[in-house]
């Protein structure tokens, strides 16, 4: 299998932890690939016409995207069941919790492109302010009503987690720990997994 994409991506990050929690990471090539979104990479768009990344080519040659597919795809051929249950309750819970994940990535990166490519006059105030009022929103319900669903590896676990990573690398301004004990507890935990120690953001 093929992953294509960049470490600095969350959604890129989540699909590799994915791949090392469920025991499939010796079988992924890691297939360097930038994504800008303002210019179009050919080679990306050959394997998907939305041109993001991650994409994962698997064994017979079929591409998949998004991030919420290559993870499911990930759990589905290596067998794991605790990722994603199978069990309706939980399942929806989890499912749940990974968008809340996916949708703090979603904030952070949006802001960045916003505030680090859009050229400065061309900025969006209110816009960005939004996202702003949005993660905090979703900081906050992460602190007091996912905890306990937090304490367990799940696809909702580790989009939480890589999205905070995320903004710690490049958004630290948003402080998402400040005044949220429980989610620093939580993302300090899961931080010390093997598939997060390996698949750690380092400055370039
Ligand atoms: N929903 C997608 C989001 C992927 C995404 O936004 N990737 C960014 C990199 S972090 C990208 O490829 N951006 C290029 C662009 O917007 O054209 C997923 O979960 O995979």
């Amino acid at each position: 299998m093929k992953l294509h994409g960049d470490l600095i991506s969350p959604f890129f990050r989540m699909c590799l932890v994915t791949a090392h929690e469920v025991g499939l990471a010796a079988k992924i090539q890691h297939v360097q690939t930038r994504a800008d979104p303002t210019a179009v990479n050919p080679d990306l768009n050959a394997i998907s016409p939305v041109g993001k990344v991650p994409v994962l080519v698997t064994d017979h040659n079929h591409p998949l995207y998004d991030s919420r597919v290559i993870v499911e795809y990930l759990c589905h051929v290596s067998g794991n069941k605790t990722l994603i249950p199978d069990d309706g309750v939980k399942r929806f819970r989890v499912l749940t919790l990974q968008a809340l994940g996916q949708a703090v990535a979603e904030a952070g990166v949006a802001f960045r492109y916003e505030t680090a490519v859009r050229p400065q006059g061309l900025q969006w105030r209110e816009w960005i302010a939004r996202q702003e009022l949005r993660v905090k929103a979703e900081f906050d319900d992460l602190e007091k009503t996912w905890i306990k669903d937090l304490s367990e590896i799940t696809a909702g676990s580790i989009a939480v987690a890589v999205a905070l990573s995320y903004l710690d690398f490049r958004i630290p301004d948003w402080q998402w720990r400040k005044d949220r004990p429980n989610l620093q507890a939580f993302h300090d935990e899961i931080s010390r997994r093997p598939s997060m120690q390996v698949t750690v953001l380092k400055p370039a």
